[in-house]
């Protein structure tokens, strides 16, 4: 997401807590390069120019804090002005879809807007689902420019069970028409209404979704962006803004190898909300844009923050209960590790997950995979205990290793790593019922 900012910041940070000291020398290169790193990370010049002086003049009235090292001090002095940049225009709480209501993608060609639509009926509905309510929500395109187009949201509609209209109509204002009188007739509480993009912005896409606007009116219509497209982005939202106006963007493509310059000066520069970002492919790949959080995953601090939202609505409830009372009460064995081990698992990739960790931002593909690779080991290791050895691993003797060894399909050393790994864990949840663990927390 960040992560070009993150490998770049995190090393020049732990350069400086490193030496400890901040001289004004250190100082002045690091600030240059923070300088540099934000203008490869396609940061528009004279943003980069503000928010450096505004670091400078921070770090210039600050008074020594005796609790904190002047490098500690100076990496919160970015970090408040990292937070404070990205929070402008954005309110920091979900966007709220007024219901009734009907909303409205607009973006360039191949942009994300009709998966982006999926996905926020996918998150609609499972907020719903999960006060056990229902939504009734309409998909529907407006889009005849590219073949096919209606053909694919139709499909995403079945996937999030959401309600799907096919106009019989192919010219955009009269299909939106025949569509706002099938919402209006069934009673929907959202339309979520798709609209043809174009490869560059033109008069006749502004013109056509002038038409749409005036007929349909929309009470949010989201700008889809492709944060690929770094600063080119903010040139196609101001283009939008004039044109047809939107409430807020919506940033594509997080998860690729995108600098982020275009998250981090969106807010800045159009003093409109980021809705949400898309994280990836799949339905689920939606996520909020919250600026204290993208502050401290640019600086490398980690984000155990939306670790901890990822884990609360992926894992059943029951299952971390199981877990809290496996540490709570000291005995910890390998069955408890098993689920903690698919606790991971059903989280995400591992590189998904370390990302939020602290000091993991950096974790090479290899080690991911490496990792996913052992996670699956283990995962046929335990499957192939017998309970009362999942129970108690000391049973486990050579023999009933080399047993174990062939059901799992794995090596004798495998099962020792293993064993290893759980007895390391073993001591850790030891350490946390010593109440030594808090010292990590300092
Ligand atoms: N990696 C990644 N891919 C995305 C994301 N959002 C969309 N895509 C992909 O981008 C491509 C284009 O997405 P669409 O939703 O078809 O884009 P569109 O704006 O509707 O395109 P047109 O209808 O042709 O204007 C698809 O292959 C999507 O899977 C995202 O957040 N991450
Ligand atoms: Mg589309």
């Amino acid at each position: 997401m960040f992560d070009f900012l993150t490998d770049r910041f995190s090393s020049l940070f732990s350069k400086l807590t490193g030496t400890g000291k901040l001289t004004e020398s250190n100082l002045a290169e690091t600030i240059d390069k923070i300088k540099d790193s934000l203008i490869e990370a396609d940061v528009p010049f004279s943003v980069v120019n503000t928010f450096i002086d505004e670091i400078k003049q921070e770090v210039m009235g600050q008074k020594v804090l005796a609790s904190l090292k002047p490098s500690e001090l100076f990496i919160k002095i970015v970090y408040d002005k990292l937070k404070e940049f990205l929070s402008i225009g954005n309110s920091a709480i979900e966007y709220r879809f007024p219901i009734p209501s009907i909303v409205m993608v607009m973006g360039l060609q191949g942009s994300g807007k009709t998966t982006t639509l999926g996905k926020i009926a996918h998150r609609l509905i499972e907020q719903a689902k999960h006060k056990r309510k229902t939504r009734k929500i309409l998909l529907a395109s407006v889009d005849f420019y590219r073949p096919a187009a209606v053909d694919q949201l139709e499909i995403l509609a079945k996937q999030v069970s959401a309600d799907f209209y096919r106009a019989p109509s192919t010219s955009p204002v009269q299909a939106a028409q025949e569509i706002l009188q099938y919402y209006k007739i069934n009673q929907y509480e959202l339309l979520l209404l798709d609209t043809a993009g174009r490869l560059h912005i033109d008069n006749t896409m502004l013109e056509e979704l002038r038409q749409l606007e005036a007929l349909v009116q929309p009470k949010t219509k989201i700008l889809v962006l492709d944060a690929m497209t770094g600063q080119e982005s903010l040139t196609v939202a101001r283009a939008f803004e004039q044109g047809v106006g939107y409430q807020g963007a919506l940033l594509t493509k997080m998860d690729s190898d995108t600098r982020g310059g275009a998250a981090f000066t969106f807010g800045y520069t159009q003093k409109k909300p980021i809705f949400f970002m898309g994280t990836g492919e799949k339905l689920e790949d939606l996520d909020l844009f919250k600026p204290d959080r993208m502050a401290s995953r640019i600086l490398g601090m980690g984000d155990l923050e939306s670790l901890i939202e990822k884990a609360q609505t992926k894992i059943k409830e029951s299952e971390q209960q199981a877990a809290e009372k496996a540490i709570k009460s000291g005995k910890f064995t390998l069955e408890d590790f098993a689920r903690q081990i698919s606790m991971v698992d059903k989280m995400g990739s591992l590189s998904s997950i370390a990302k939020y960790m602290p000091g993991m931002g950096s974790l090479s593909p290899e080690m991911v995979q490496q990792g996913q690779v052992e996670i699956g080991k283990f995962k046929a290791i335990i499957n192939s205990m017998t309970p009362k050895e999942r129970r108690n691993h000391v049973l486990l003797d050579g023999s009933r290793r080399k047993r174990i060894a062939v059901g799992a399909g794995v090596s004798v050393s495998d099962i020792n790593a293993l064993i290893t790994r759980f007895e390391q864990s073993q001591q850790f949840v030891k350490l946390f019922n010593n109440g030594k663990f808090k010292q990590f927390f300092k």
